[in-house]
């Protein structure tokens, strides 16, 4: 155990003293950026499109930006399992719901693996898919409306970090644990957690109409930890990877004690086998409880409901669908090639990457050219499953991504550095450095049978001297590679939102199109919809007050309102009538304890206002939308709270619609 740790110690203090002090000097980074037509690659006229999306995750900010590639230009950043203002998300009345999971509203997440869904093996456009890894979720995001439709939570987990990947058809996203956990949750020691703990893959199947998501069954699985995974394609269509790391099952100084077998594995779940012995009836449903919120774009609501079990699998009842290929040292990428040939182990702590192949593990398995099992599970011969290895091809290697001619390319976090090799004859053929110590990388149709083969995009977790110093933190960073040549060329650095751990990309032709416009007024279901002016009216009930309001260039409708009083909950629901591309408009109120709203045409919101104090109170638009956006304001008169005062409301000082009859 000392030895082990010493070698531990200087492999970290070794890698250390190279990332601090291997970096390249201030010209050459700079060299490789002015270098050739770099910039004419990456300069994209005013005016023009950019040739493809990617979308970058947000890490510890829990949202997806989306950027155009070449320029690394940000357009959006679409809020998934953070609350933000700047859209009301998590805020209005209708999107609270989406954040509600079974330990109440959560304003926060991790997200880390965007990942785009797939037909017959290339990236469709059609939804985009992430996992939150902190209280274990995956949301769904339309690529119409590039918002979040859906959010569901994973039960049994702990750390969703091995998500969210889809198969080639889309039939299923999945869902790892990354924390052993006890299955299902309770109070026990924590120092009885060898062979006491699961860990919990889970299936989710996605409707191809709807795109919802539900959980098909779970796989429970021996407590390690399932860090990283990727659906077989191809030849494998039907398999999922997921590496394991803390296979010793510890459950202190990881650092040291999850690192002293020399082997971890890549657990090989065929789920088709499962499917199948799913549908006749096996598995055995178990009560849970975890949230599923689905937001509809008719009512422009999101309803959150609690599912109450879960179909669980245990390995030992389908033999014959579970394996262990042993895999060097605490793999952190599991990577799977276009061809869904090769089945690469990224070792972060060991010198070399583990290549298994897809045939030799059908073979070992006709063959059972097993060493032994775990937990019941067969563990193939290493040499049995492996097709070779890639050695010292650098240090610390995370993830690797593939173009369509046989080539991997790998990030190296250690040695900062993205390595392209040849998977065949397991040849180093370029290397260049990245500033600094890169995480991801990502090639548009990363994970699909059709990589695109020219643009690459390294996630760096460093930056230090790259941009303008913003106090101790400075931004994190991506670097655009042209990969269509034989070499690398590094073209441009952009800063990222949060820290983008994966991205996913895609042809811009494939979403541009569909691109949703306005939402249709005529479809709006909300019940607080309003369709035209003469409709808006404020209702007293009780304690709350209900505004139903409109919102046109350039007023409010209504736009005086008297009769609120202190203690009144007052429900502004707010319909934009617009029906032009690119006019919403915004609302806010002095006082209210939540964000702005800004609200799409034909879109119906709501937010609320607790006035505190008697007055005359306005409110305004927030979004600057005609050369008469600064007049779009209104006055809420609130009187003490035994007033007598009854609700009138009006425009124009007539009561909304009443003279255009
Ligand atoms: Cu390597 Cu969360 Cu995929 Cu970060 S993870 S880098
Ligand atoms: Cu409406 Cu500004």
């Amino acid at each position: 155990m000392k030895t082990i740790f010493k070698t531990i110690f200087l492999f970290v203090i070794t890698a250390g003293f190279l990332t601090s002090c291997g970096g390249p000097t201030k010209n050459e980074s700079n060299r490789g950026a002015i270098s050739g037509s770099a910039a004419e690659k990456v300069y994209v006229a005013p005016g023009e499109h950019d040739s493809h999306y990617a979308f970058l995750s947000g890490g510890f900010s829990g949202q997806l930006a989306v950027y155009g590639l070449p320029s690394g230009r940000l357009f959006r950043v679409i809020p998934v399992f953070s609350q933000d203002p700047e859209k009301a998300y998590g805020y209005s009345e209708e999107t609270k719901p989406m954040l509600m999971t079974s330990h109440g509203f959560i304003p926060w997440g991790d997200s880390h693996h965007p990942d785009i869904s797939q037909t017959k093996g290339s990236v469709d456009g059609r939804w985009v898919f992430i996992n939150e890894n902190n209280t274990p979720r995956i949301a769904r995001i339309s690529l119409e409306t590039f918002e979040t439709e859906e959010i569901i939570e994973i039960p049994n987990s702990a750390g969703n970090h091995s998500s969210s990947f889809v198969t080639e058809n889309s039939e299923y996203v999945v869902a790892g644990t990354r924390f052993a956990v006890p299955f299902p949750q309770r109070d026990m020691s924590i120092k009885d957690m060898k062979g006491n703990f699961s860990g919990a893959l889970s299936f989710l199947k996605i409707d191809q109409e709807t795109g919802h998501m539900n959980i098909a069954f779970q796989i429970k699985m021996p407590g390690f930890n399932y860090d990283l995974s990727h659906p077989g394609r191809g030849k494998s269509h039907g398999w999922f990877f997921f590496s394991t790391y803390n296979t010793e099952e510890a459950n202190t100084l990881l650092e040291v004690n999850a690192s002293q077998n020399d082997k971890d594995y890549i657990a090989a779940i065929n789920w088709k086998k499962i499917e199948e012995y799913v549908a006749n009836g096996g598995g055995k449903k178990v009560p849970a409880r975890y949230a599923h919120n689905i937001w509809n774009d008719d009512a422009h609501t999101a309803v959150h409901k609690m599912v109450k079990e879960v179909l669980v699998v245990e390995p030992k009842d389908v033999p014959g669908a579970i394996f262990f290929l042993p895999t060097a040292k605490s793999p952190h990428g599991c990577d799977v090639d276009p061809t869904g040939e090769y089945i690469i182990g990224n070792g972060k702590l060991a010198a070399q990457m583990t290549i298994h192949s897809f045939t030799k593990l059908q073979k070992a398995i006709a063959d059972k050219a097993f060493d032994g099992d775990k937990y019941g599970i067969p563990v193939i011969k290493f040499d049995a499953v492996n097709y070779g290895t890639l050695d010292q091809p650098g240090l610390g290697p995370l993830h690797t991504e593939f173009d369509t001619r046989g080539n991997g390319y790998t990030t190296f976090f250690i040695s900062s550095e993205v390595v392209k090799w040849n998977i065949k004859d397991l040849k180093v053929i370029d290397r260049h450095p990245v500033y600094y110590s890169v995480g991801h990388l990502m090639i548009p149709g990363g994970n699909s049978q059709t990589p695109d083969d020219k643009y690459l995009v390294a996630m760096n977790k460093i930056t230090k001297d790259r941009y303008l110093p913003t106090g101790p933190e400075v931004c994190q960073s991506a670097q655009l590679f042209d990969i269509s040549g034989d070499k690398m060329e590094l073209l441009l650095d952009f800063p990222t939102i949060g820290e983008p751990h994966y991205a996913a990309g895609i042809a811009a032709d494939k979403i541009a199109p569909k691109s949703k416009k306005i939402f249709r007024l005529d479809e709006n279901t909300h019940p607080y919809a309003v369709k035209n002016e003469g409709e808006t009216k404020v209702v007293r009930k009780g304690k709350e007050v209900h505004i139903y309001m409109s919102m046109i260039r350039s007023h409010f409708s209504p736009d005086n309102i008297e009769g609120v009083k202190v203690g009144d909950k007052v429900f502004f629901h707010v319909t934009n009538l617009e029906q032009d591309y690119d006019v919403p408009h915004g609302i806010s109120m002095i006082g209210a304890n939540t964000s702005e709203l800004l609200i799409m045409p034909g879109r119906t919101t709501t937010f609320t206002w607790e006035p505190k104090e008697v007055g005359v109170w306005p409110f305004y638009c927030t979004d600057f939308c005609s050369a008469l956006h600064q007049e779009m304001q209104g006055y809420i008169r609130v009187s003490p709270s035994n007033s007598n005062i009854k609700i009138t409301y009006t425009l124009d000082d007539e009561i909304p619609g009443t003279d255009d009859l």
